[in-house]
């Protein structure tokens, strides 16, 4: 198989978890993200099975360099790229609105939202010359649901469940598929960023029951990824057995 998937935030996580699952399935790959080192490991081990990968390591944050690491994409890929998984994301800090740090504000409103974004208006004229693609957005329960302590970060998921919306209407003329990808919680390196590196209350979050792994988004995103091309599913809300919603669970 020739086909390119573009993955942001592939150094951990779901983001990881994706590479490896379209690697398993015979897809080429651009994994991206800021640590380069991550990078070039998981280039080298999925290179050896028999797919291309490029890595390009950006800070999503920046449109300058988004842009500019694509630029770098040879017709060999620009021409194959069919999917795009905007996955770089992360919350910081777990406090009252008024109680809020604004640096934390900002880094996940600048990652969530405008790094989708700038992301999205890079690719997406690749996907319409190619006249078909998917674009897969990872939402979140915070995008549909709000709980304490969780208002910015909520707000900023609630962007990405809108923005799947509104892509959907303004790529239906050119055959781009939009998935928004919900995911309740899965343990990543997510609660150790959202904590700032306090692991304690990062395991406290998975403790008492069964979480979802990057795995499971995975296979979820390669299953929707892989229906007939008339078919699109175009929102899905993934959650641990043990969970019922953003802040019910059985522990
Ligand atoms: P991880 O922290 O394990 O992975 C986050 C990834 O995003 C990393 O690869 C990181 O790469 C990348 N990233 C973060 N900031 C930037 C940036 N500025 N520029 C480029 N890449 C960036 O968390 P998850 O895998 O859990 O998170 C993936 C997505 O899933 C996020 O959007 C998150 O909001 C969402 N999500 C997670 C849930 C969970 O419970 N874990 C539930 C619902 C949604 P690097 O640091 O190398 O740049
Ligand atoms: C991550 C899941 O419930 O911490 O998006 O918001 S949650």
């Amino acid at each position: 198989m020739d086909k390119y998937v573009f993955i942001t935030g592939a150094t951990s996580g779901i983001g990881e978890a994706c590479a490896r699952k379209f690697a398993q399935e015979g897809y080429n790959l651009v994994v991206t993200g800021r640590r380069q080192e991550r990078l070039s490991k998981l280039k080298d081990e999925l290179t050896q099975l028999g797919i291309k990968v490029v890595d390009l390591c950006f800070d999503v944050r920046n449109l300058e360099a988004v842009e500019a690491a694509v630029a770098t994409l040879s017709p060999d890929v620009t021409n194959q790229l069919e999917i795009l998984i905007n996955n770089a994301g992360l919350a910081v800090g777990r406090d009252t609105i008024d109680q809020g740090v604004v640096d934390d504000w900002e880094r996940m409103i600048d990652t969530n939202i405008k790094g989708l974004l700038y992301v999205s208006k890079t690719i997406i004229p690749i996907l319409k010359q190619n006249k078909k693609g998917h674009i897969f957005n990872i939402g979140s329960i915070a995008g549909k649901e709000v709980y304490p302590m969780g208002n910015v970060y909520c707000g900023t998921k609630h962007a990405v469940d809108a923005l799947s919306k509104a892509m959907r209407i303004d790529l239906v003329n050119h055959q781009i598929k939009v998935t928004n990808i919900a995911p309740g919680a899965v343990e990543t390196e997510f609660s150790v960023v959202r904590f700032k590196g306090n692991q304690e209350m990062a395991d406290a979050t998975y403790k008492g029951f069964d979480p979802l792994v990057g795995k499971d988004i995975a296979d979820t995103i390669y299953f929707v990824a892989s229906r007939p091309q008339h078919v699109t599913i175009n929102d899905l809300v993934i959650m641990p057995t043990a969970q019922a919603s953003a802040v019910v669970f059985n522990k």
